[in-house]
């Protein structure tokens, strides 16, 4: 067996115990339910982009694709021995979650990255909420309008809130990722859950019966974080 062979067979059994169904996002609310390991499309008939990206690093997968297959090996050898914690040479399942956590982890802060430039402007490294609500609720206009989505902004605000640790009424970097990527923060875990309740209690009485639960399960399963 190749090596290449056996970092399939590894990402496949790895990814499968990590993830689940990659169901769209509920648009209820601006956090972001389930943060994937790769922005590719997971669909191993066809190829295994997603898993590459999800084990390399969006970039590093990259310059995976156009690499020769000989340096393309000696490099993952190296990548290997990175995820090989211990150095026992065996791979085991908690080194590599470990690992694509790592990547997960890059991926979200490129990904907050790339969007701070949106709401911070007054460029002063640090989102206030009246920033975050211009940037985001900024189109709405009539007063019919903020009142259909004073709910969401409510949330938002809420939420906010709990991100900002240090109660200084700004988000850093930190902060703005626990509020954009909630779930992975566990300080943040009464929010989501609060959330979630919200929008699969249809009837409000305080549960969740059959009904609610089966039409709204996949805000329950859409995880593709890797979990410990
Ligand atoms: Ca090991
Ligand atoms: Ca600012
Ligand atoms: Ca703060
Ligand atoms: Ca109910």
């Amino acid at each position: 067996m190749t090596m290449k062979t056996m970092l399939v067979l590894l990402m496949c059994l790895l990814l499968c115990a990590v993830h689940s169904d990659g169901k769209p996002t509920e648009k209820k609310s601006h956090v972001i339910h389930g943060v994937p390991l790769s922005e590719r499309e997971h669909n191993d008939d066809e190829n295994y982009d997603y898993d590459h990206e999800a084990f390399l690093g969006n970039e590093e997968a990259e310059t995976f694709d156009k690499l020769p297959p000989h340096e393309s090996k000696r490099r993952l050898g190296i990548i290997l021995e990175k995820i090989d914690v211990n150095s026992d040479d065996v791979i085991s399942e908690e080194e590599l979650k470990l690992w694509l956590k790592s990547n997960q982890k890059k991926l979200i802060s490129g990904k907050v990255d790339e969007r701070w430039s949106e709401f911070d402007s007054n460029k002063d490294g640090l989102i206030s909420w009246s920033e975050y609500k211009k940037a985001t609720y900024g189109y709405l206009v009539s007063p019919q309008d903020e009142e259909d989505h004073k709910h969401m902004i409510f949330r938002d605000e809420r939420r906010f809130r709990m991100a900002d640790r240090n109660r200084d009424s700004v988000a850093d970097k930190e902060e703005f990722t626990a509020f954009l990527y909630a779930e992975d923060y566990e300080h943040m875990r009464d929010v989501v859950v609060q959330e979630m309740m919200e929008d699969i209690d249809r009837n409000k009485d305080g549960f969740i019966d059959v009904d609610e639960y089966l039409g709204n399960k996949h805000l329950l399963t859409n995880k593709q974080t890797v979990t410990n």
